[in-house]
């Protein structure tokens, strides 16, 4: 069988770490895509990486491009382009400059890889996911925004180092729009199956949620841009669900037809990822608390997505 061809578009600091997880594990051949004036650190980036397939041993091509007709055909596309927060900035104030941006992608990505299983990752990402896939008329099952594995990965994170047990048998969810009013599912979160409220005190999960809404701030105070690793490993998650036919169950901003009460919105909410894409949206039943929060979350994610709308 032939390697698959994952792009990336913008080769900066979530794409180099995409590039580098996804060759590591050979999930296939990698394109790296920056705009013409960073096609040579794309492809400087490329060739990098490239030679560590020496040690490494991994078999892959990495291609570093500013040509959309290198990304043609591809299986999977992942999209970082724009910019990152810097500090005292919030995902909504991007808007304004990553707008344009996605959409000469999304116009690129419709003439050159209409069958492609679309990661959207670029913030505001619930309203740039929703301009990708109203842009492109893309089916909702194959255009997704990354951010609830990410969020959940913060929020487990902080969990194991309370509860003092191994992140590997956290099982948390972050839902919702990805913004400071996302919403940490304390209902459905345990430790192997045991309640996360028995095992921690009330005070402590309460900083514990506090802390996860405002992970990404977090780390945008102390390195004054956004983070990467952890962003990467999330949106890779994501498409070896996709390759491989995982059908793994993971939060996603996914295209809303009347789940949860929304219709015509992108949020965050579990997923099952396999071949076909988006396979299925659960609805988990939530408390009333998690709805009212979910509720204003949807209604903040709304509030972009009507600015991109007046824009378009
Ligand atoms: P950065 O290292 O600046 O890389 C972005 C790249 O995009 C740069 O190399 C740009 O040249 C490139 N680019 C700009 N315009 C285009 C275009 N039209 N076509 C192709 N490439 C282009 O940023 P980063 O990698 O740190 O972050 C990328 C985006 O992800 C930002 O918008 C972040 O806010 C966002 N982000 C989202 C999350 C989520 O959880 C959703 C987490 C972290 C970062």
């Amino acid at each position: 069988m032939a390697r698959k061809k994952i792009a990336l578009i913008g080769a900066g600091n979530i794409g180099g770490e995409l590039a580098n997880m996804l060759v590591t594990r050979q999930l296939g051949d990698v394109i790296l895509f920056d705009i013409a004036a960073k096609e040579n650190f794309a492809k400087g980036k490329a060739l990098d990486l490239e030679q560590s397939t020496a040690v490494t041993g991994a078999d892959a091509r990495i291609t570093g491009t500013s040509n959309w007709a290198d990304v043609a055909g591809a299986d999977v596309l992942i999209i970082t382009a724009g910019i990152p927060r810097k500090p005292g900035q919030s995902r909504d104030d991007l808007v304004g400059t990553n707008l344009p941006i996605i959409q000469d992608v999304a116009d690129n990505a419709k003439k050159h890889c209409p069958n492609a299983f679309v990661i959207v990752i670029s913030n505001p990402l619930d309203a740039m996911v929703y301009e990708f896939k109203r842009r492109t008329g893309m089916p909702g099952e194959k255009v997704v925004g990354m951010a609830g594995v990410l969020d959940s990965s913060r929020f487990s994170l902080f969990l194991a180092q309370a509860a003092n047990v191994s992140i590997k048998d956290i099982r948390a969810m972050v839902l919702g729009g990805h913004g400071d009013d996302m919403v940490p599912v304390l209902s459905h979160c345990t430790v192997s199956g045991v309640p996360v409220q028995s095992l921690i005190e009330k005070a402590k999960l309460d900083a514990i949620v506090d802390r996860t809404r405002k992970g990404g701030g977090e780390i945008v105070g102390l390195m004054g841009t956004s983070a990467f690793y952890a962003p990467a490993a999330s949106a890779v998650a994501m498409a070896e669900a996709y390759l491989l036919d995982q059908k793994r169950l993971l939060p996603c901003a996914a295209y809303l037809t009347g789940e949860y009460g929304y219709t015509d919105l992108y949020m965050g909410v579990p997923t099952v990822i396999g071949a076909g894409g988006v396979e299925k949206i659960i609805e988990l039943t939530l408390t009333a608390e998690e709805k009212a929060m979910l509720k204003a979350s949807a209604e903040s994610v709304q509030k972009v997505v009507d600015i991109v709308k007046a824009k378009a």
